[in-house]
């Protein structure tokens, strides 16, 4: 059976923006499944309008590209996320926005190992309830857990902005006071963050464990005290002066929900941060 895409790809020539699935789960540290999001979305995609009345854009009216589900290898982390940075290589020797459905959390070193190489001066903005600051999780230091770390290995001190966080360890805690920027609980930084970020390249990952598992528990690692989905559209809004220059969403483990209701909360976010970068 073939899969399915989440975009129509007849014209995507002049496309600025360029979406692939990266299907991981392998180091999820609790329950795994985020290797079904690509699917679920691509197959659920249809439910919601290609309108946004909050942006009045429409996605019919934009080129968008794209690749489909990348095949990774399962048991070996560092072979996908070479797989992972070859593609967003690819789509930028393009002249495109990579946007990366994964997958779990740790997806995204991939795609910033690529992004780091052509925009040096990049900043990270990152939506999560977990800090994804551990220097390794098990002895393993590549794991979901330490995906913010081993981008913190590649950009240096200050230049990751944390959103949302609510669960992490004494040694995270110790490290973020010093190396990276974290708001705790809330978004409500966001604006001044922005603010600070305008001429960068910006590089944003949202983990949408972000949300209240209320609002969102299709996810792997569910945690309480998390914001609203308005506060994260608005939030993604707000994005819309920066040049972002990459982005993924993650985390989407659509058979934790039996509504369907996270599938469809993921198709909007894609929806609305594609308006939003394009
Ligand atoms: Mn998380």
């Amino acid at each position: 059976m073939s899969k399915l895409t989440i975009f129509d790809c007849e014209t995507p020539r002049n496309a600025k923006l360029a979406i692939f699935g990266a299907p991981f789960d392998s180091t999820t540290s609790y329950r795994p499944g985020t290797r079904f999001a690509y699917q679920a979305i691509a197959s659920q995609f249809f439910g919601i309008e290609s309108y946004s009345p909050y942006l009045n854009k429409d996605l019919l009216d934009y080129s968008i590209m794209d690749h489909g589900e990348l095949e990774l290898p399962f048991g070996n982390s560092r072979k996908a996320l070479d797989q992972i940075k070859h593609k967003t290589e690819e789509i930028i020797n393009q002249q495109q926005v990579p946007l990366m459905i994964g997958g779990e959390h740790l997806v995204t070193l991939g795609s910033v190992e690529a992004i780091v190489k052509h925009y040096p001066q990049v900043r990270i903005i990152h939506f999560d309830a977990h800090a994804d600051l551990r220097n390794d999780y098990l002895d393993e230091p590549l794991s979901h857990a330490c995906v913010l770390r081993r981008c913190h290995e590649l950009i240096g001190d200050h230049r990751i902005f944390q959103f949302g966080i609510r669960s992490m360890s004494k040694d995270e805690h110790e490290f973020a006071q010093s190396h990276v920027t974290t708001q705790r609980y809330q978004v409500t930084n966001l604006p001044a963050v922005v603010e600070q970020l305008k001429g960068y390249p910006v590089y944003v990952t949202i983990d949408l464990d972000v949300l209240d598992p209320s609002v969102f528990p299709g996810t792997g690692t569910p945690e309480p005290g998390g914001i609203s989905f308005n506060q994260l559209l608005e939030a993604i809004h707000s994005l819309n002066s920066l040049n972002i220059v990459g982005a993924d969403i993650n985390e989407l483990s659509p058979h934790y929900d039996q509504s369907g209701v996270s599938t469809i909360i993921a198709c909007k976010v894609l929806r609305e941060l594609a308006l939003t970068i394009i």
